[in-house]
């Protein structure tokens, strides 16, 4: 990581930055511990398995801006890279991370500016997960910042899969052989189906219990 590389175009530090990009991490992990909390008292039940946040690193910044054809500032980093900050929530089933991004979106203090479902809608590769970029107010000594923070939320197996593709990927640099591409795009779709029958059972069982308390 070198963060030099990054021009600091105005007055605003990198340190400072990152602070900001920090706490915004922080109010969104908050929020999350709050619902799980609340659900785990009115259900019985966590929505959430768990939570991985980071703050990219200055050196996938600059390769992100890089890329997108800008130049390494402070400035362009805050204006064209969303996931400086980012969240991965990983649920059990489906209808949790659902209902997970549900109620963060209600929240008021929140913004949401884009979504992707790449569950509906699954990335060629196969990928599948529901990303939500947000914008979430920061307090600090003498102003608010509103700060983007990408939201990734998926269930254990979609998590399972691309964590695998994307130590897949890194091997070969990209250039991954044809026959390893569609063995990971049948994964892909296996584990979507092993999610989906996971879910029924789940339902048939809860179900199950619902008619023994009647
Ligand atoms: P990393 O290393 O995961 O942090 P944008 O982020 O807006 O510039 P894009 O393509 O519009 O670019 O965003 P998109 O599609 O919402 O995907 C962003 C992130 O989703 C990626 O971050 C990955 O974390 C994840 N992702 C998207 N597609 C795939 C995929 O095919 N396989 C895997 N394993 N992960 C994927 P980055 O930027 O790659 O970085």
């Amino acid at each position: 990581m070198d963060k030099r590389n990054i021009r600091n175009s105005d007055a605003t530090s990198w340190e400072e930055v990152i602070l900001i990009y920090t706490s915004a991490l922080k109010a969104i992990e908050t929020k999350l511990e709050i619902l799980n909390n609340e659900f785990q008292h009115v259900h019985s039940y966590n929505p959430i398995e768990h939570i991985k946040s980071r703050i990219k690193t200055s050196s996938s910044i600059v390769k992100k801006l890089k890329k997108n054809g800008h130049e390494a500032t402070i400035e362009n980093m805050v204006e064209h890279v969303n996931d400086i900050a980012g969240v991965r929530i990983i649920c059990s089933f489906t209808s949790d991370l659902y209902a997970v991004a549900e109620m963060l979106a209600s929240q008021s203090d929140l913004e949401v500016i884009s979504v992707k479902d790449y569950i509906k809608s699954p990335k060629p590769s196969g990928y599948r997960s529901f990303h939500m970029l947000v914008r979430v107010p920061i307090y600090l000594s003498n102003r608010i910042e509103s700060v983007k923070v990408e939201i990734q939320i998926r269930t254990v197996a979609m998590d399972f899969w691309a964590s695998l593709e994307h130590k897949i990927n890194y091997k070969f640099e990209g250039n991954v052989p044809e026959h390893v591409r569609n063995e990971l795009i049948e994964c892909a779709d296996k584990s979507a189906e092993l999610d989906a029958m996971m879910l029924s059972l789940n339902e048939e069982v809860n179900q199950i219990k619902v008619e023994k308390q009647e």
